[in-house]
Protein backbone atom coordinates (compact mmCIF):
# COMPACT_ATOMS: atom_id res chain seq x y z
CA UNK A 1 0.00 0.00 0.00
CA UNK A 2 1.07 3.71 -0.55
CA UNK A 3 0.78 6.39 1.05
CA UNK A 4 0.53 10.11 1.06
CA UNK A 5 3.72 11.44 2.74
CA UNK A 6 3.06 14.38 4.73
CA UNK A 7 4.69 15.93 7.54
CA UNK A 8 7.11 13.49 7.66
CA UNK A 9 4.27 10.69 7.99
CA UNK A 10 2.31 8.44 6.28
CA UNK A 11 -1.42 9.44 5.12
CA UNK A 12 -3.96 7.25 4.34
CA UNK A 13 -7.24 8.19 2.36
CA UNK A 14 -10.91 6.74 2.45
CA UNK A 15 -9.97 5.31 -1.06
CA UNK A 16 -7.46 3.71 -3.04
CA UNK A 17 -6.62 3.27 -6.79
CA UNK A 18 -4.38 0.24 -8.23
CA UNK A 19 -1.31 0.10 -9.67
CA UNK A 20 -0.51 -2.20 -12.33
CA UNK A 21 2.53 -3.16 -14.13
CA UNK A 22 3.11 -2.74 -17.44
CA UNK A 23 5.51 -5.66 -18.39
CA UNK A 24 2.70 -8.36 -17.56
CA UNK A 25 -0.51 -6.61 -16.24
CA UNK A 26 0.31 -7.68 -12.25
CA UNK A 27 -1.14 -5.47 -9.94
CA UNK A 28 1.92 -4.14 -7.63
CA UNK A 29 -0.08 -2.23 -5.19
CA UNK A 30 -2.59 0.00 -3.90
CA UNK A 31 -2.58 3.68 -3.55
CA UNK A 32 -3.85 6.30 -1.76
CA UNK A 33 -6.75 8.19 -3.97
CA UNK A 34 -6.18 11.60 -2.58
CA UNK A 35 -8.00 14.91 -3.06
CA UNK A 36 -8.82 18.29 -1.70
CA UNK A 37 -8.23 17.23 1.83
CA UNK A 38 -5.26 15.75 1.43
CA UNK A 39 -4.01 18.76 -0.95
CA UNK A 40 -4.98 21.26 1.91
CA UNK A 41 -2.97 18.88 4.36
CA UNK A 42 -0.02 18.54 2.23
CA UNK A 43 0.91 22.84 1.57
CA UNK A 44 -0.33 23.30 5.43
CA UNK A 45 2.83 21.09 6.18
CA UNK A 46 5.00 22.24 3.44
CA UNK A 47 4.03 26.44 4.72
CA UNK A 48 4.33 24.90 8.21
CA UNK A 49 8.18 23.77 7.64
CA UNK A 50 8.63 26.56 4.97
CA UNK A 51 10.68 29.36 7.40
CA UNK A 52 12.69 27.29 9.21
CA UNK A 53 14.03 25.43 5.80
CA UNK A 54 14.15 29.07 4.49
CA UNK A 55 16.73 30.05 6.74
CA UNK A 56 18.72 26.64 7.13
CA UNK A 57 22.22 27.84 6.12
CA UNK A 58 22.93 27.10 2.66
CA UNK A 59 25.84 24.57 3.36
CA UNK A 60 23.82 22.20 5.74
CA UNK A 61 21.32 22.28 3.14
CA UNK A 62 24.12 21.57 0.95
CA UNK A 63 25.02 18.72 3.15
CA UNK A 64 21.40 16.96 3.60
CA UNK A 65 20.79 17.06 -0.44
CA UNK A 66 24.42 15.01 -0.77
CA UNK A 67 22.71 12.87 1.41
CA UNK A 68 19.92 12.23 -0.22
CA UNK A 69 21.93 11.82 -3.01
CA UNK A 70 23.75 9.27 -1.22
CA UNK A 71 20.58 7.54 -0.26
CA UNK A 72 19.75 7.10 -3.96
CA UNK A 73 23.02 5.68 -4.40
CA UNK A 74 22.75 3.04 -1.58
CA UNK A 75 19.25 1.87 -3.04
CA UNK A 76 19.87 2.49 -6.72
CA UNK A 77 19.03 -1.24 -7.37
CA UNK A 78 15.66 -1.28 -5.61
CA UNK A 79 15.14 2.21 -7.45
CA UNK A 80 15.83 1.18 -11.03
CA UNK A 81 13.66 -2.39 -10.86
CA UNK A 82 10.96 -0.76 -8.84
CA UNK A 83 10.47 1.89 -11.47
CA UNK A 84 11.14 -0.53 -14.57
CA UNK A 85 8.11 -2.68 -12.53
CA UNK A 86 6.10 0.28 -12.74
CA UNK A 87 6.39 2.32 -15.90
CA UNK A 88 7.66 -0.71 -18.15
CA UNK A 89 11.43 1.03 -18.91
CA UNK A 90 14.31 -0.62 -19.37
CA UNK A 91 15.91 -2.13 -16.61
CA UNK A 92 19.80 -1.52 -17.88
CA UNK A 93 18.74 2.33 -18.08
CA UNK A 94 17.43 2.38 -14.93
CA UNK A 95 20.54 0.73 -13.30
CA UNK A 96 23.56 2.68 -16.16
CA UNK A 97 21.94 5.79 -16.72
CA UNK A 98 18.96 7.00 -15.02
CA UNK A 99 19.61 6.35 -11.31
CA UNK A 100 22.76 7.65 -11.40
CA UNK A 101 21.38 10.41 -12.44
CA UNK A 102 18.63 11.04 -10.40
CA UNK A 103 21.54 11.27 -7.35
CA UNK A 104 23.82 13.35 -9.68
CA UNK A 105 20.76 16.01 -10.11
CA UNK A 106 20.76 16.82 -6.19
CA UNK A 107 24.43 16.70 -5.74
CA UNK A 108 24.42 19.39 -8.80
CA UNK A 109 22.07 21.78 -7.37
CA UNK A 110 23.56 20.95 -3.97
CA UNK A 111 26.86 22.54 -5.22
CA UNK A 112 25.38 25.03 -7.29
CA UNK A 113 23.92 26.88 -4.15
CA UNK A 114 26.95 26.66 -2.15
CA UNK A 115 28.47 28.88 -5.38
CA UNK A 116 25.49 30.85 -5.89
CA UNK A 117 27.18 34.37 -6.20
CA UNK A 118 25.27 37.06 -4.74
CA UNK A 119 25.73 40.19 -6.92
CA UNK A 120 26.07 44.06 -6.36
CA UNK A 121 26.28 47.01 -7.96
CA UNK A 122 27.41 50.34 -7.48
CA UNK A 123 25.08 53.20 -7.93
CA UNK A 124 26.93 56.42 -7.10
CA UNK A 125 28.02 54.64 -3.91
CA UNK A 126 24.56 53.44 -2.94
CA UNK A 127 24.88 49.75 -3.40
CA UNK A 128 22.57 47.13 -5.16
CA UNK A 129 23.19 43.82 -3.44
CA UNK A 130 20.76 41.36 -5.70
CA UNK A 131 19.76 38.17 -3.28
CA UNK A 132 18.05 34.84 -4.77
CA UNK A 133 15.33 34.06 -1.52
CA UNK A 134 13.34 31.14 -1.54
CA UNK A 135 9.87 31.58 -3.23
CA UNK A 136 7.91 29.17 -0.59
CA UNK A 137 5.87 25.57 -0.94
CA UNK A 138 5.99 24.55 -4.43
CA UNK A 139 3.49 22.08 -6.20
CA UNK A 140 5.50 19.92 -8.25
CA UNK A 141 3.33 17.52 -10.90
CA UNK A 142 5.02 14.97 -13.04
CA UNK A 143 4.85 12.34 -15.61
CA UNK A 144 5.16 8.64 -16.00
CA UNK A 145 7.53 8.18 -18.76
CA UNK A 146 10.63 9.01 -16.33
CA UNK A 147 9.13 9.10 -12.96
CA UNK A 148 11.73 9.65 -10.78
CA UNK A 149 14.17 11.63 -13.01
CA UNK A 150 12.10 13.87 -14.24
CA UNK A 151 10.35 15.00 -10.30
CA UNK A 152 14.15 15.31 -9.29
CA UNK A 153 14.82 18.00 -11.67
CA UNK A 154 12.06 19.69 -9.58
CA UNK A 155 12.54 18.66 -6.34
CA UNK A 156 16.22 19.37 -6.00
CA UNK A 157 16.74 22.84 -6.90
CA UNK A 158 13.35 23.92 -5.22
CA UNK A 159 15.10 22.58 -2.11
CA UNK A 160 18.47 23.97 -2.72
CA UNK A 161 16.97 27.01 -2.71
CA UNK A 162 15.08 26.84 0.12
CA UNK A 163 11.84 26.08 -0.39
CA UNK A 164 9.61 23.38 0.42
CA UNK A 165 7.15 20.82 -2.14
CA UNK A 166 4.76 18.96 -2.32
CA UNK A 167 5.01 16.65 -5.34
CA UNK A 168 2.31 15.12 -7.04
CA UNK A 169 3.40 12.21 -8.85
CA UNK A 170 1.82 10.39 -11.99
CA UNK A 171 -0.82 8.09 -11.04
CA UNK A 172 0.43 5.15 -13.61
CA UNK A 173 4.10 5.59 -12.05
CA UNK A 174 3.85 6.39 -8.00
CA UNK A 175 6.35 3.97 -6.58
CA UNK A 176 9.67 5.97 -6.70
CA UNK A 177 8.30 8.93 -5.58
CA UNK A 178 7.44 6.93 -2.10
CA UNK A 179 10.62 5.71 -2.14
CA UNK A 180 12.34 8.87 -2.34
CA UNK A 181 10.16 10.15 0.58
CA UNK A 182 11.89 7.79 3.32
CA UNK A 183 14.90 8.52 1.53
CA UNK A 184 14.85 12.24 2.22
CA UNK A 185 13.71 11.12 5.96
CA UNK A 186 16.57 8.73 6.25
CA UNK A 187 18.90 12.06 5.39
CA UNK A 188 17.57 14.16 7.38
CA UNK A 189 15.76 16.16 5.85
CA UNK A 190 13.24 18.02 8.53
CA UNK A 191 9.50 17.02 8.45
CA UNK A 192 7.20 18.61 5.86
CA UNK A 193 10.06 20.22 3.90
CA UNK A 194 9.19 17.33 1.05
CA UNK A 195 5.91 16.00 0.95
CA UNK A 196 3.97 13.34 -1.70
CA UNK A 197 0.93 13.38 -2.27
CA UNK A 198 -1.11 10.26 -4.69
CA UNK A 199 -4.01 10.45 -6.74
CA UNK A 200 -5.85 11.58 -9.96
CA UNK A 201 -4.88 14.82 -11.62
CA UNK A 202 -8.24 16.85 -11.09
CA UNK A 203 -8.82 15.38 -8.14
CA UNK A 204 -5.60 16.61 -6.17
CA UNK A 205 -3.40 18.04 -8.52
CA UNK A 206 -5.88 20.78 -9.75
CA UNK A 207 -6.43 22.04 -5.81
CA UNK A 208 -2.96 22.04 -5.14
CA UNK A 209 -1.96 24.07 -7.90
CA UNK A 210 -5.39 26.50 -7.22
CA UNK A 211 -4.02 26.80 -3.62
CA UNK A 212 -3.12 30.42 -2.72
CA UNK A 213 -0.26 29.27 -0.40
CA UNK A 214 1.52 27.66 -3.08
CA UNK A 215 4.21 30.03 -4.78
CA UNK A 216 5.61 27.97 -7.61
CA UNK A 217 4.19 25.50 -10.10
CA UNK A 218 6.43 23.26 -12.38
CA UNK A 219 4.15 20.63 -14.77
CA UNK A 220 5.95 18.33 -17.06
CA UNK A 221 3.57 16.46 -19.10
CA UNK A 222 1.17 16.81 -21.97
CA UNK A 223 -0.38 20.07 -23.52
CA UNK A 224 -4.35 20.05 -22.33
CA UNK A 225 -3.21 19.21 -18.73
CA UNK A 226 -0.89 22.03 -18.63
CA UNK A 227 -3.32 24.54 -19.83
CA UNK A 228 -6.08 23.46 -17.09
CA UNK A 229 -2.90 23.87 -14.39
CA UNK A 230 -2.07 27.18 -15.68
CA UNK A 231 -6.05 28.29 -15.73
CA UNK A 232 -6.01 26.80 -12.11
CA UNK A 233 -2.42 28.96 -11.35
CA UNK A 234 -3.89 31.83 -12.55
CA UNK A 235 -5.99 32.45 -9.41
CA UNK A 236 -3.46 33.56 -7.28
CA UNK A 237 -1.17 34.79 -10.69
CA UNK A 238 1.33 31.75 -9.58
CA UNK A 239 4.67 31.81 -11.48
CA UNK A 240 4.60 28.66 -13.92
CA UNK A 241 7.33 26.28 -15.48
CA UNK A 242 5.95 23.75 -17.96
CA UNK A 243 7.55 21.46 -19.59
CA UNK A 244 5.29 19.46 -22.59
CA UNK A 245 5.25 17.26 -25.34
CA UNK A 246 7.00 17.77 -28.48
CA UNK A 247 6.94 16.71 -32.88
CA UNK A 248 10.36 17.20 -32.93
CA UNK A 249 12.76 16.47 -36.34
CA UNK A 250 15.49 14.70 -37.29
CA UNK A 251 16.89 16.26 -39.99
CA UNK A 252 18.89 14.16 -42.37
CA UNK A 253 21.25 15.28 -45.05
CA UNK A 254 23.10 13.39 -47.92
CA UNK A 255 26.61 14.65 -46.74
CA UNK A 256 25.50 12.88 -43.33
CA UNK A 257 27.71 10.19 -41.83
CA UNK A 258 24.84 7.49 -43.10
CA UNK A 259 25.73 5.06 -40.17
CA UNK A 260 25.28 7.59 -37.58
CA UNK A 261 21.91 8.74 -39.32
CA UNK A 262 20.65 5.51 -38.99
CA UNK A 263 21.58 5.12 -35.42
CA UNK A 264 20.31 8.51 -34.10
CA UNK A 265 16.92 7.13 -35.74
CA UNK A 266 16.90 3.73 -34.22
CA UNK A 267 17.33 5.86 -31.17
CA UNK A 268 13.76 7.30 -31.21
CA UNK A 269 12.44 4.38 -30.23
CA UNK A 270 14.54 4.21 -26.59
CA UNK A 271 11.89 3.65 -24.11
CA UNK A 272 9.03 2.56 -26.47
CA UNK A 273 8.93 6.51 -27.67
CA UNK A 274 7.91 7.30 -24.79
CA UNK A 275 10.03 10.49 -24.80
CA UNK A 276 9.39 13.88 -25.17
CA UNK A 277 12.40 14.82 -26.33
CA UNK A 278 11.71 12.19 -29.47
CA UNK A 279 12.97 13.22 -32.97
CA UNK A 280 9.53 11.39 -34.40
CA UNK A 281 9.93 13.27 -37.59
CA UNK A 282 12.66 11.80 -40.06
CA UNK A 283 13.29 14.57 -42.58
CA UNK A 284 15.79 12.95 -45.19
CA UNK A 285 17.50 14.35 -48.21
CA UNK A 286 15.72 13.11 -51.44
CA UNK A 287 18.77 11.55 -52.78
CA UNK A 288 19.60 9.84 -49.67
CA UNK A 289 16.06 8.12 -48.40
CA UNK A 290 16.39 4.87 -50.63
CA UNK A 291 19.61 4.09 -48.79
CA UNK A 292 18.90 5.40 -45.32
CA UNK A 293 15.82 3.49 -45.66
CA UNK A 294 16.74 0.49 -46.31
CA UNK A 295 19.55 0.51 -43.45
CA UNK A 296 17.34 1.62 -40.91
CA UNK A 297 15.39 -1.24 -41.53
CA UNK A 298 18.35 -3.65 -41.16
CA UNK A 299 19.55 -2.00 -38.29
CA UNK A 300 15.50 -1.14 -36.64
CA UNK A 301 14.78 -5.35 -37.27
CA UNK A 302 17.78 -6.17 -34.95
CA UNK A 303 15.73 -4.59 -32.38
CA UNK A 304 14.82 -6.95 -29.45
CA UNK A 305 11.33 -6.10 -27.80
CA UNK A 306 10.34 -7.94 -24.79
CA UNK A 307 10.29 -8.15 -21.04
CA UNK A 308 12.32 -4.45 -20.01
CA UNK A 309 13.77 -6.32 -16.92
CA UNK A 310 16.28 -8.57 -19.70
CA UNK A 311 19.66 -6.98 -20.22
CA UNK A 312 18.98 -8.45 -23.97
CA UNK A 313 15.70 -6.09 -23.96
CA UNK A 314 15.95 -2.93 -26.43
CA UNK A 315 12.09 -1.77 -26.12
CA UNK A 316 9.85 -2.69 -23.61
CA UNK A 317 6.05 -1.89 -23.36
CA UNK A 318 4.10 1.03 -23.22
CA UNK A 319 2.88 2.50 -20.01
CA UNK A 320 -0.84 1.66 -20.50
CA UNK A 321 -3.25 0.29 -22.00
CA UNK A 322 -5.04 3.75 -22.52
CA UNK A 323 -1.84 4.53 -23.97
CA UNK A 324 -1.55 2.00 -26.51
CA UNK A 325 -5.03 2.83 -27.70
CA UNK A 326 -3.55 6.26 -28.41
CA UNK A 327 -0.93 5.36 -30.05
CA UNK A 328 -2.34 2.12 -32.11
CA UNK A 329 -5.91 4.88 -32.70
CA UNK A 330 -3.00 7.61 -34.60
CA UNK A 331 -1.19 5.02 -36.65
CA UNK A 332 -4.20 2.73 -38.00
CA UNK A 333 -5.94 6.56 -38.81
CA UNK A 334 -2.89 7.15 -40.85
CA UNK A 335 -2.75 3.91 -42.40
CA UNK A 336 -6.46 4.65 -43.29
CA UNK A 337 -5.20 8.12 -45.23
CA UNK A 338 -2.89 6.72 -47.18
CA UNK A 339 0.29 6.35 -44.82
CA UNK A 340 2.44 3.16 -45.55
CA UNK A 341 4.16 1.21 -42.41
CA UNK A 342 7.62 0.35 -43.81
CA UNK A 343 8.31 -1.76 -40.58
CA UNK A 344 5.57 -2.01 -37.87
CA UNK A 345 1.80 -0.55 -37.53
CA UNK A 346 0.52 -2.30 -34.91
CA UNK A 347 0.65 -4.21 -31.64
CA UNK A 348 3.14 -7.13 -31.10
CA UNK A 349 0.68 -10.27 -31.17
CA UNK A 350 3.21 -12.52 -30.23
CA UNK A 351 4.22 -10.82 -27.11
CA UNK A 352 0.53 -9.38 -26.22
CA UNK A 353 -0.03 -6.95 -23.26
CA UNK A 354 1.17 -3.60 -23.87
CA UNK A 355 3.99 -4.00 -26.27
CA UNK A 356 4.10 -1.60 -29.97
CA UNK A 357 5.91 -2.77 -33.03
CA UNK A 358 8.61 -0.27 -33.89
CA UNK A 359 6.87 1.75 -36.76
CA UNK A 360 7.91 3.66 -39.42
CA UNK A 361 5.47 5.10 -41.80
CA UNK A 362 5.99 6.85 -45.31
CA UNK A 363 3.66 8.49 -47.54
CA UNK A 364 2.32 10.85 -45.00
CA UNK A 365 1.14 14.53 -45.74
CA UNK A 366 2.90 17.22 -43.71
CA UNK A 367 -0.81 18.51 -42.34
CA UNK A 368 -1.48 15.51 -40.93
CA UNK A 369 -1.88 14.39 -37.30
CA UNK A 370 0.05 11.79 -37.46
CA UNK A 371 2.93 14.49 -38.51
CA UNK A 372 1.39 17.14 -36.28
CA UNK A 373 0.55 15.94 -33.01
CA UNK A 374 2.87 13.93 -30.26
CA UNK A 375 1.91 10.23 -30.54
CA UNK A 376 4.23 9.14 -27.33
CA UNK A 377 4.87 5.88 -28.67
CA UNK A 378 7.08 3.76 -31.14
CA UNK A 379 6.31 5.84 -33.99
CA UNK A 380 8.46 7.87 -36.31
CA UNK A 381 7.49 9.33 -39.91
CA UNK A 382 9.81 9.51 -42.80
CA UNK A 383 9.54 12.23 -44.87
CA UNK A 384 11.76 14.17 -47.87
CA UNK A 385 13.20 17.12 -49.11
CA UNK A 386 15.54 18.16 -51.76
CA UNK A 387 16.33 21.83 -50.57
CA UNK A 388 17.65 22.94 -47.18
CA UNK A 389 15.04 25.57 -46.98
CA UNK A 390 12.45 23.15 -47.49
CA UNK A 391 13.91 20.65 -44.78
CA UNK A 392 13.83 23.85 -42.21
CA UNK A 393 10.09 25.06 -42.85
CA UNK A 394 9.36 21.36 -42.44
CA UNK A 395 11.41 21.06 -39.52
CA UNK A 396 9.98 23.84 -38.02
CA UNK A 397 5.99 23.20 -39.09
CA UNK A 398 4.84 21.96 -36.26
CA UNK A 399 2.65 23.54 -32.84
CA UNK A 400 6.12 22.57 -30.90
CA UNK A 401 9.68 23.50 -30.27
CA UNK A 402 10.94 21.41 -27.94
CA UNK A 403 13.84 20.16 -29.84
CA UNK A 404 15.57 19.27 -33.52
CA UNK A 405 18.65 16.93 -34.42
CA UNK A 406 20.72 17.16 -37.73
CA UNK A 407 23.03 14.51 -39.03
CA UNK A 408 25.23 16.67 -41.49
CA UNK A 409 28.87 16.77 -42.14
CA UNK A 410 28.97 19.91 -43.32
CA UNK A 411 29.81 22.90 -40.19
CA UNK A 412 28.69 25.34 -42.15
CA UNK A 413 25.04 24.24 -42.77
CA UNK A 414 24.82 22.91 -39.23
CA UNK A 415 25.40 26.81 -38.30
CA UNK A 416 22.63 27.95 -40.83
CA UNK A 417 19.93 25.73 -40.46
CA UNK A 418 20.64 25.55 -36.21
CA UNK A 419 19.95 29.43 -36.27
CA UNK A 420 16.85 29.25 -38.30
CA UNK A 421 15.26 26.33 -35.74
CA UNK A 422 12.48 26.91 -33.75
CA UNK A 423 13.82 24.49 -30.84
CA UNK A 424 14.94 24.53 -27.33
CA UNK A 425 17.96 21.91 -28.14
CA UNK A 426 19.79 21.42 -30.99
CA UNK A 427 21.77 18.42 -31.27
CA UNK A 428 24.03 18.50 -33.95
CA UNK A 429 25.39 14.64 -34.86
CA UNK A 430 24.50 13.54 -31.66
CA UNK A 431 21.34 13.17 -29.57
CA UNK A 432 19.67 13.22 -25.72
CA UNK A 433 23.44 14.56 -24.30
CA UNK A 434 22.03 16.82 -21.79
CA UNK A 435 24.26 18.78 -19.10
CA UNK A 436 22.38 20.25 -15.75
CA UNK A 437 24.34 23.89 -15.99
CA UNK A 438 22.72 24.36 -19.35
CA UNK A 439 18.79 25.55 -20.06
CA UNK A 440 16.40 22.97 -20.94
CA UNK A 441 12.62 23.86 -22.66
CA UNK A 442 10.92 24.39 -25.37
CA UNK A 443 9.50 26.98 -27.54
CA UNK A 444 5.77 27.50 -28.62
CA UNK A 445 3.36 24.81 -26.74
CA UNK A 446 6.56 22.68 -26.12
CA UNK A 447 6.48 24.96 -22.63
CA UNK A 448 7.30 28.27 -20.65
CA UNK A 449 10.36 28.24 -19.15
CA UNK A 450 13.58 26.56 -18.84
CA UNK A 451 14.59 23.73 -16.30
CA UNK A 452 18.70 23.71 -15.25
CA UNK A 453 21.67 25.30 -13.44
CA UNK A 454 20.85 29.27 -12.84
CA UNK A 455 17.62 28.97 -14.83
CA UNK A 456 16.05 26.45 -12.14
CA UNK A 457 17.27 29.12 -9.19
CA UNK A 458 15.65 31.88 -11.32
CA UNK A 459 12.32 29.68 -11.76
CA UNK A 460 12.29 29.10 -7.72
CA UNK A 461 13.37 31.85 -6.12
CA UNK A 462 12.09 35.28 -5.68
CA UNK A 463 14.50 38.11 -6.82
CA UNK A 464 15.09 40.91 -4.14
CA UNK A 465 17.78 43.82 -4.98
CA UNK A 466 18.32 45.87 -1.85
CA UNK A 467 19.57 49.80 -2.64
CA UNK A 468 21.36 50.80 0.46
CA UNK A 469 22.21 54.45 1.29
CA UNK A 470 26.27 55.32 0.71
CA UNK A 471 25.99 56.22 4.66
CA UNK A 472 23.94 54.33 7.05
CA UNK A 473 20.90 55.50 8.11
CA UNK A 474 21.92 56.29 10.97
CA UNK A 475 24.01 58.67 10.22
CA UNK A 476 21.07 60.74 8.79
O1 LIG B 1 -0.42 13.13 -19.22
P1 LIG B 1 -0.88 14.29 -18.23
P2 LIG B 1 -1.13 11.75 -19.64
C1 LIG B 1 1.91 13.54 -23.31
C2 LIG B 1 1.99 12.37 -24.27
C3 LIG B 1 0.96 11.44 -23.74
C4 LIG B 1 -0.10 12.40 -23.26
C5 LIG B 1 -1.09 11.89 -22.24
O2 LIG B 1 1.64 12.80 -25.56
O3 LIG B 1 0.45 10.58 -24.71
O4 LIG B 1 0.64 13.46 -22.73
O5 LIG B 1 -0.45 11.48 -21.05
C6 LIG B 1 -1.31 15.24 -13.71
N1 LIG B 1 -4.38 19.23 -12.66
N2 LIG B 1 2.92 13.48 -22.27
O6 LIG B 1 -2.60 11.95 -19.80
O7 LIG B 1 -2.35 14.31 -18.09
C7 LIG B 1 -1.30 13.73 -13.82
O8 LIG B 1 -1.90 13.17 -12.67
C8 LIG B 1 -3.19 18.91 -12.13
C9 LIG B 1 4.17 14.15 -22.54
O9 LIG B 1 -0.73 10.74 -18.68
O10 LIG B 1 -0.22 15.52 -18.71
C10 LIG B 1 0.18 13.47 -13.94
O11 LIG B 1 0.78 13.55 -12.65
N3 LIG B 1 -2.50 17.84 -12.51
C11 LIG B 1 4.98 14.29 -21.35
C12 LIG B 1 0.67 14.64 -14.80
O12 LIG B 1 -0.33 15.63 -14.68
C13 LIG B 1 -3.03 17.03 -13.46
C14 LIG B 1 4.96 13.25 -20.33
C15 LIG B 1 0.91 14.32 -16.27
O13 LIG B 1 -0.27 13.82 -16.82
C16 LIG B 1 -4.27 17.32 -14.04
C17 LIG B 1 3.64 12.67 -20.14
C18 LIG B 1 -4.96 18.48 -13.61
N4 LIG B 1 -6.14 18.83 -14.12
C19 LIG B 1 2.70 12.78 -21.12
N5 LIG B 1 -4.55 16.35 -14.96
C20 LIG B 1 6.33 14.95 -21.49
N6 LIG B 1 6.35 16.25 -21.75
O14 LIG B 1 7.35 14.32 -21.31
C21 LIG B 1 -3.51 15.49 -14.95
N7 LIG B 1 -2.59 15.88 -14.05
Amino acid sequence: MIEHWIGGERVRSAETFTDVSPIDGRVLTEVARGGATEAEHAVTAAKKAFPAWARTAKAERAEILHAIADGVEKRLEELAITETEDNGALLRSHRRGVMPRVAHNFRFFADWLVQLEHKDFDTRGHTNHVSWDPAGPCALITPWNAPLMLATWKIAPALAAGNTVVLKPAEWSPRTAALLAGITADAGLPDGVFNVVHGYGPEIGEPLVAHPDIRRVSFTGSVPTARRIAAAAAANLTPLSLELGGKSPLLIFADADLDLAVDLAVEQYDNAGQVCLAATRVLVEDSIAGEFTERFIAKASGLTQGDPRDEATDIGPNIHERQLAKIDGYVQRALGSGATAVIGGGPNEDLGGLYYRPTLLTNVAQDSEIVQEEVFGPVLTLQTFKTEDEAVAMANDTPYGLAATLATGDRDRADRVTKQLVAGTVWVNCFFVRDLRAPFGGARQSGIGREGGTWSFDFYCDLKNTVTAPKGWNDR
